[in-house]
């Protein structure tokens, strides 16, 4: 994996992709080795996340446009959460990228979990600080749909950028599955098509009527054509926009404390329920005395924190 790693930094694009395999799969040697990787953390790293068939894969094509325009390398990662196979929907998004195959200074990569403790928002995270250590300049994570596992993936990046486009209930359904008050940008795509203004309109009122977060930072509304790249410009500045904020407000860093408290949880209580699974006859048999009401619930905790930290 070191030597991955190395070949990666270094060039070898075969390297990268078994290297992104490898953090798929999730080995436990994995964090420790890339805790060594030389992190620049300049990369620009965005996420674009929205309903299926908004736009997303169009726009991230059309960003990696934008972004090659001005010399910068791209690597883009789609991540399907519902599939540890690729999926249909993910052939497509590459397709719809295809005009980039050939180009050496873009990077494609479908992704999905297999094994990965914490799931796709640490796999993400992993895959992000491997691109960033090759050197990519900008970063952008691509989802296919609107869930939790969406908000866990967006939360892996700097700058959320929610695309919406003119059709039923896409803004309500970002709404209830979270996503609306986590993005930094809207995008309203397809403006070629009727209702995009309304699409507009609902958002206002949608963001108006949400208590921001984060009052320092309004989240702009960009209106775009993906297909003929109308409004791509406007986008990249918004993007930089949020990204100059970020860094000048703290909130980069502040974001990324929060990350690490995120992964640090989920580590602890992983690593909690292998204890107990690998201790199984000493916790059915303080399960059994709490059940006879020998000692408390709370008694029994205590006992089994003793017992991991002597263990
Ligand atoms: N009319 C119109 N169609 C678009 C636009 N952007 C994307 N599409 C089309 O919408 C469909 C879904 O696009 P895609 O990028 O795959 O959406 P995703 O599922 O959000 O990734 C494709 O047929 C695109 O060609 C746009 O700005 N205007
Ligand atoms: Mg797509």
């Amino acid at each position: 994996m070191h030597s991955l790693l190395e070949a990666a930094v270094a060039g070898d694009v075969r390297a990268l992709g078994k290297a992104l395999s490898v953090i798929e799969d999730g080995t436990p040697e994995l964090n420790e080795l890339l805790a060594g990787l030389p992190n620049s953390g300049n990369a620009l790293l965005i996420g674009v996340t929205g309903p299926p068939g908004v736009g997303k894969s169009t726009t991230t094509g059309a960003l990696i446009s934008e972004y090659r325009k001005q010399g910068l390398r791209v690597a883009v990662l789609a991540v399907d959460p519902s599939s540890p196979v690729t999926g249909g929907a993910l052939l497509g998004d590459r397709i719809r990228m295809q005009e980039h195959a050939l180009d050496e200074g873009v990077f494609i990569r479908s992704m999905s979990s297999r094994g990965q403790l914490g799931g796709l928002s640490s796999a993400t995270q992993a895959a992000a600080k491997v691109l960033d250590a090759v050197g990519f300049d900008v970063i952008i994570v691509e989802t296919v749909g609107v869930g939790q596992s969406e908000v866990d993936v967006v939360n892996a990046v700097d700058t959320v950028v929610l695309v919406l486009a003119p059709g039923a209930g896409d803004g309500v359904q970002a709404a209830k599955a979270g996503i609306l008050e986590i993005a930094d940008i809207y995008v309203v795509n397809k403006a070629d098509r009727d209702g995009a203004e309304g699409v507009v309109r609902e958002l206002r009122s949608m963001i108006g009527l949400g208590s921001q977060a984060n009052a320092s930072w309004t989240p702009e509304i960009v209106t775009t054509t993906a297909t003929t790249g109308q409004g791509l410009s406007d986008l990249v500045a918004a993007i930089s926009k949020h990204h100059d904020w970020a860094v000048a407000s703290g909130d980069r860093a502040l974001r990324s404390v929060e990350r690490a408290k995120l992964n640090l949880r989920r580590a602890v209580l992983d690593s909690v329920a292998d204890q107990l699974n690998l201790n199984a006859s000493a916790f059915d048999s303080l399960s059994a005395r709490v059940a006879s009401g020998e000692i408390s619930t709370e008694l029994a905790v205590e006992q089994i924190l003793r017992d991991l930290s002597n263990s």
